[in-house]
């Protein structure tokens, strides 16, 4: 059988409290590794003035993590600049916050094949190795550089933005004939794959085989959707427990008979938090009648604050709320709760579960995989409404949510007015529809059905699909 090894920006070690890191991707890693044994190796999160270029490896569990520093210049330019400045925007159809700069490029090439020439030497000729999200494109050719032949996976997590959208930025065009060195690339749905298979094809002349093989330079490479799901069980179980924390219970109190929407984002541009507060101000101008009877929590952990696009979202959304609450607030009722740090997962699986209203509205996003979370917090007998943006991947899957346009507050405050007032059996009816579908792709079967088709594997049961590591 062969071995997993799993490459990320970030190695999350898992962290009893539950708070650690607040990204998608490493909680959906954390639960794929429940399964799969392997190496996960990646950047440790720490900084030093001269990093060893051998990781410092730390064994938990059943995973090998394999961790590297980084230099500071290697933060800025690798993290904080191409990849966070100039790609994430870029991916998140955002041009006008993109900032390319050549030396924060070349900073990502450098930090891309220090990180080959380390894992090089840990690589069994048998390994599947799995690359995952927008700061590691350039692995795969640099990997293949220094002779490895192995099966190469790439898991890109945000959206893949149309070939016109991408090709906007430099060095794009090298981009693409890197990600043509992998065997298989994932994204999050169909217009990803389609978006990403026009730019390769257009961009860099390959040739079409098939639905979703593309052929560049004698190399072929399968692009296609896999929507990432999340560990629904684990979740449900969290949410049945009694809620014991204290925000919880305060939450509770404070809330007396007043209805709770919740929104729960990393504090990101995409997300489209100062967006969100004022359709709910939109919902509470157009409903008098809701004022002091609903109340909006929007939990939003701090994140990139060294990339000055966050800094300035930051003050956006203060002066949001100021205002909104400011206005429309009465002595007794503050209509928007707004927190900017991180709380365990068994707080946020209560809260989704006492809230009538999930608000997901980002401005653009590969998954989002709180909608999926709030759903299946969801009392069964009693379940709350999502709210969707059109422009999530999730909402490719999740059809019974209310979908929406987060660039038009009246339609988001329609909706969460709707969301309000659905009857009991139109509730469960949608609710029943969206939870069959995280069921049958939760984070097991994303897991499974990248590796069955990266290794080629072509076994039938879960069981005989699951990669096993040798030692
Ligand atoms: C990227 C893509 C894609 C949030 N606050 C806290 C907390 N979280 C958890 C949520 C959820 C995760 O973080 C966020 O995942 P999302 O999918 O919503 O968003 P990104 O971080 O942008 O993730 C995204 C994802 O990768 C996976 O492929 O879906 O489109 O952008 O699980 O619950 N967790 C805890 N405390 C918090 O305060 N413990």
């Amino acid at each position: 059988m062969p071995r997993l090894v799993v490459v990320s920006n970030r190695v999350a070690i898992p962290d009893p409290t539950g708070k650690g890191s607040a990204g998608g991707l490493a909680v959906a890693l954390r639960e794929a590794f429940q399964a799969y044994q392997g190496l996960w190796f990646g950047w440790s999160g720490r900084v030093s003035s001269h990093p060893s270029p051998e990781p410092k490896m730390v064994d938990k569990g059943n995973v090998h993590y394999a961790l590297m520093d980084l230099t500071s210049i290697d933060r800025q330019e690798y993290y904080n600049g191409f990849a966070n400045r100039a790609l994430w925007p870029n991916m998140h159809y955002r041009l006008g916050l993109s900032e390319f700069s050549r030396a924060d490029y070349a900073g990502y090439l450098r930090v891309n094949r220090s990180f080959a020439n380390a894992l090089v030497r840990m690589i069994r000729p048998d390994d599947l190795i799995w690359v995952h999200d927008y700061h590691l494109i350039p692995l795969a050719a640099e990997l293949r550089a220094l002779g490895v032949t192995n099966r190469l996976g790439y898991f890109h997590h945000i959206p893949w933005p149309a070939p016109e959208v991408f090709g906007t930025l430099p060095g794009s065009r090298e981009l693409l004939r890197s990600i043509a060195d992998y065997d298989l690339v994932g994204v999050q749905t169909d217009l990803d794959a389609d978006n990403l298979r026009r730019a390769i094809m257009q961009e860099v002349g390959a040739t079409p085989q098939g639905s979703d093989v593309l052929v560049l330079n004698g190399h072929r490479t399968r692009v296609k959707g896999f929507p990432i799901g999340i560990d629904v069980k684990g979740f449900q179980q969290v949410a049945r427990r009694a809620p014991a924390h204290r925000v919880v219970t305060q939450t509770l109190a404070s809330l007396g008979s007043r209805s709770l929407i919740i929104g729960v984002d990393r504090l990101d541009y995409s997300k489209g938090i100062p967006e969100r507060m004022e359709s709910f101000e939109r919902f509470l101008v157009s409903n008098p009648d809701q004022r002091g009877r609903v109340t909006f929590l929007q939990i939003a952990p701090t994140s990139r604050s060294e990339v000055p696009e966050y800094a300035s979202l930051s003050r956006t959304a203060s002066e949001t709320l100021g205002r909104i609450n400011g206005t429309l607030g009465e002595p007794g009722w503050v209509p928007i709760h707004y927190v900017t740090s991180a709380y365990p997962r068994s707080v946020l699986a209560s809260l989704y579960k006492i809230a009538r209203v999930g608000l997901v509205t980002p401005m653009r996003d590969g998954m989002n995989l709180v909608a999926k979370e709030y759903v299946a917090a969801q009392d069964p007998n009693d379940p709350g409404v999502l709210v969707l943006s059109k422009f999530a991947g999730a909402a490719h899957q999740l059809t019974d949510a209310l979908i929406v346009n987060p660039n038009d507050k009246f339609e988001v405050a329609e909706a969460i007015r709707e969301a309000l007032h659905m009857d009991l059996d139109e509730r469960k009816a949608r609710w029943q529809r969206m939870m069959k579908t995280i069921q049958d792709y939760d984070v097991s079967w994303w897991a499974d059905a990248f590796l069955k088709d990266l290794s080629g594997y072509t076994g039938t049961s879960k069981a005989r699909n699951r990669v096993r590591i040798g030692g």
